[in-house]
């Protein structure tokens, strides 16, 4: 494993919770209830699959859709 590797992991580690502590209130910028595409800019990755949560097909997702979304991007927890 190289410096550089190690240097990149480090960055990843440092990023990656403010994605996973990314909670409804903060990405509803206008906080009308629903997060649109527009708003997801800041989660790319969700905007990218958006249509996949957004069960009802309103063209945003509600705060169940976003749960949905986040539930799922968990790492696998087997049971429970
Ligand atoms: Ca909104
Ligand atoms: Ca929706």
């Amino acid at each position: 494993m190289s410096r550089k590797y190690l240097a990149v992991l480090a960055a990843l580690a440092l990023l990656s919770p403010a994605v996973a502590e990314m909670e409804f209130g903060d990405v509803d910028k206008n906080q009308d209830g629903f997060i649109s595409a527009e708003e997801l800019t800041v989660m790319p990755e969700l905007q990218q699959s958006m249509t996949d949560f957004d069960l009802d097909e309103d063209g945003q997702l509600s705060e169940e859709e976003f749960t949905k979304y986040l539930d799922a991007g968990k790492p696998a927890e087997k049971g429970g």
